[in-house]
């Protein structure tokens, strides 16, 4: 891949976290680091081991093929290879993976003399997975609560243990997500659309800029957040919703173990209506 004049001038030593100088080096465009090192290997194994996975199971249907964790009476112990123990070991893989990657992002975020945005921002999405397969499957005494890992089994997976709790729309941190999520579609859309309007014209016509955008945001809605408040609106949106979705998988079971409807009768039992 050619290399851009200037990319030079940011390939600079040091910022890193673990091997000093040792992997303080890059191979064609990428970086690579000791992070980079435990990525590829913690990437590599996993897919072998779910690839075995596969070709243990009764399928290669892609859309069937699925990995399960062990049955509920191994407890939090550590299951045989063919009964969710496979489960066990592609997850402490996709952990190491992803904890490697946050801690590459953090790497290269130093080395730039960047914030830490990225990883932190990162880190929720890999906080999401880590509640649906460590947290709660812990606070509920057994590896058998983790997610299966295939394309259809996982969203049996999510039927299932929602239907366990009647109607999983109405917990209140799910609510809240879901707002996120939506809010931050409207957000991206609005402001791909805002940025693609201004900057990319038809032939022959000129550039808008950031006067632009604010005016017609002021025109339509007598309020603009800004180029910098946009992006910072996007992030905490997007935070949120990965954080609220943790909280709603993390709270069904470990503190509520009834239909999620029923939650609600605090607001029927309110003195109020007395
Ligand atoms: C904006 C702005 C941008 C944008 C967008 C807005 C010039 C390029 C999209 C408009 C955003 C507003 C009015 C806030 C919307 C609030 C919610 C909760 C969706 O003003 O600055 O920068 O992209």
């Amino acid at each position: 891949m050619a290399m851009l004049s200037f990319e030079q001038k940011y390939r600079v030593r040091g910022g890193t976290l673990l091997g000093g100088d040792l992997f303080d080096f890059w191979v064609g465009p990428f970086y690579v680091g000791f992070f980079g090192v435990t990525t590829i290997f913690f990437s590599l194994i996993g897919t072998l081991l779910i690839v075995y996975g596969a070709a243990i199971g009764p399928t290669w249907n892609l859309w069937q093929i699925s990995i399960a964790p062990p049955d509920l009476k191994y407890g939090l112990g550590i299951a045989p290879m063919r009964e969710g123990g496979l489960w066990q070991a592609i997850t402490v893989c996709a952990l190491g993976a992803f904890f490697s990657w946050a801690l590459r992002q953090a790497e290269i975020s130093r080395k730039l003399g960047m914030g830490l945005h990225i990883p932190v921002a990162y880190s929720f999405a890999v906080f999401a997975y880590f509640s649906l397969v460590v947290i709660r499957p812990v606070l509920l005494g057994a590896w058998g609560h983790g997610f299966p890992y295939g394309i259809l089994s996982h969203l049996d997976w999510v039927s299932n243990v929602g239907y366990q709790y009647l109607h999983f729309h109405y917990n209140p941190a799910h609510m809240i997500a879901i707002t996120f999520f939506f809010t931050n579609a409207l957000a991206l859309a609005m402001h791909g659309s805002l940025v693609l309007s201004a900057l990319n014209p038809k032939a022959g016509e000129v550039v808008k800029g950031a006067e632009h955008e604010n005016t017609f945001f002021r025109d339509i809605v007598g309020y603009s957040i800004g180029t910098l408040g946009i992006h910072r609106l996007g992030l905490f949106l997007a935070l949120s919703a990965a954080f609220w979705s943790a909280v709603c998988i993390i709270i069904s079971g470990p503190f509520w173990t009834r239909g999620w409807p029923e939650w609600w009768t605090w607001w029927l039992d309110l003195p109020i209506w007395r």
